[in-house]
């Protein structure tokens, strides 16, 4: 077997490495994808955990690529009949299958179960290829601080289309969540920090109790989410800015730099962004960090593989 590696996923930016390690680098690493969970929420009764489901479809081969998260070719019959009932309500475009998958999620959990067996139940019965541990089993809940009061990611991000103005994040409940123990031991291997929005996708799972101290010791690899001012998805741009950081793989940096050891930036980074991040004591590798093609997904495989 390779060598275990811990991998801090967020959703649709994380996926394409996800499935690049899984698909190209397991004969050298042993890779655990640990999902961030607090973008998940409650919708019309159910558990939704989107990037838990995003890393899980991605692993399992199944992901809607196009649009970075949903099972691909899913049909949308619930939505189209639940729009008829009450369509204000209706922002949330919960695909069919992906539907089945949150039903079976909500019944396990209200039979007691924890959210790491579920999500492992789920994941092997779809066909995932490596496992899939959410960072926390407890509720951590991302809210943006706006005029219109604190409202869920969700709320933020998907029904009003990040278009009110950002004025802070917190994580509910992040003080008395315990984090799953493949997140805790994770400072005894190398780790890769995807390349996902810091604040709503991996900041809430390092500041889990206990985890940023442990990560001190690791080798832990960063991909930058930014080419200059540009996030690769999401509103990482925003948010950064919201709790004061700026919007680039500076930022990124200095949000990570307790633990961090290694970033990679893309080829088109502003060289005084990757000399400065060199300063902080942090080794800046410049590369090509947009993975599209099976090709692109094969090269930085190995790439990471190099550097595990
Ligand atoms: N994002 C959207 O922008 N619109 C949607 O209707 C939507 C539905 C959806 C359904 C299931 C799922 O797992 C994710 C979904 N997302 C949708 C993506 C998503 O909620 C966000 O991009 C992330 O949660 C942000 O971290």
């Amino acid at each position: 077997l390779g060598k275990k590696v811990t991998v801090l996923c967020g959703g649709s930016g994380s996926s394409k490495f996800a499935s690049a390690i899984s698909s190209y680098a397991t004969d050298a690493v042993e890779p655990k994808f640990i999902a961030n969970v607090a973008d998940n929420f409650w919708w019309n009764g159910l558990l939704v955990c989107p990037d838990v489901d995003i890393i899980t479809y991605a692993l399992s081969g199944i992901l809607e690529k196009e649009k970075g998260w949903g099972v691909h070719g899913d049909s949308f019959v619930n939505i189209e009949s639940l729009s008829v009932l009450r369509k204000s309500e209706e922002w949330f475009s919960l695909g069919d299958r992906d539907l089945a998958t949150c039903l079976k999620r909500t019944q396990l959990y209200k039979a007691g179960w924890s959210l790491s067996s579920i999500t492992q139940d789920i994941s092997s019965k779809l066909g995932a290829k490596n496992t899939v541990v959410p960072a926390t089993d407890d509720f951590v809940q991302t809210f943006v601080r706006t005029q219109e009061g604190d409202l869920h990611l969700q709320e933020y991000w998907v029904k009003n289309r990040g278009q009110l103005k950002a004025l802070g994040v917190k994580y509910q409940g992040i003080e008395s969540a315990t984090p799953s123990e493949q997140l805790m031991n994770a400072g005894d291997q190398p780790v890769l920090v995807c390349p996902a929005n810091p604040v709503t996708s991996i900041l809430p799972t390092v500041q889990l109790k206990r985890v940023s101290d442990g990560l001190k010791k690791a080798k832990v690899i960063a991909i930058s989410p930014f080419v200059g001012e540009k996030p690769f998805s999401g509103p990482a741009g925003d948010l950064m800015h919201s709790i004061g950081v700026e919007a680039n793989s500076r930022g990124v940096a200095v949000l990570y730099s307790n633990f961090l050891k290694i970033i990679l930036l893309d080829n088109a980074e502003d060289p005084e962004v990757t000399n400065s991040i060199n300063d902080m004591g942090i080794e800046a590798i410049r590369t090509v960090t947009r993975v599209q093609s099976e090709e692109d997904k094969k090269r930085m495989a190995e790439e990471l593989t190099s550097l595990f």
